[in-house]
């Protein structure tokens, strides 16, 4: 009975070290390099809102799902990412013109980026 105790006071610390360990990883930091955005558009049920946004040349624009409804995004220029329920995707447009985005997953969950 002592024995057992012991062992499982050595694991638990194990356990302790590798869980501040895991706090050190920087991969689990959501990446927001791009800077504040300029327009935010939510993955609302199975349509984004609003899906059509306007902004200018080198501001950012922000992909944001928060439900419990699985997504993905894949857009012009380079915008993707992969399917989760909850991401945060910012993506900065340097040219102007008309991207198109869209949501893999569920037809029609597309939109457009109007850079000018
Ligand atoms: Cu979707």
């Amino acid at each position: 009975m002592r024995k057992f105790l012991v062992v499982a006071a050595a694991f638990g610390l194990l356990a302790g070290s590798a869980c501040s360990d895991g706090k050190k990883t920087p991969e689990s930091t959501p990446a927001r390099g791009d800077g504040p955005a300029a327009a935010s558009i939510k993955a609302s049920g199975t349509t984004w809102a609003p899906d059509d946004v306007s902004v200018k040349t080198d501001e950012v624009v922000e992909w944001v799902s928060d439900g419990s409804i699985v997504h993905d995004l894949k857009g012009d220029d380079g915008v993707s990412h992969k399917a989760s329920s909850t991401f945060t995707v910012t993506h900065k447009y340097s040219k102007p013109g008309t991207y198109s985005y869209q949501c893999t997953i569920h037809a029609g969950m597309t939109g457009t980026v109007t850079v000018s």
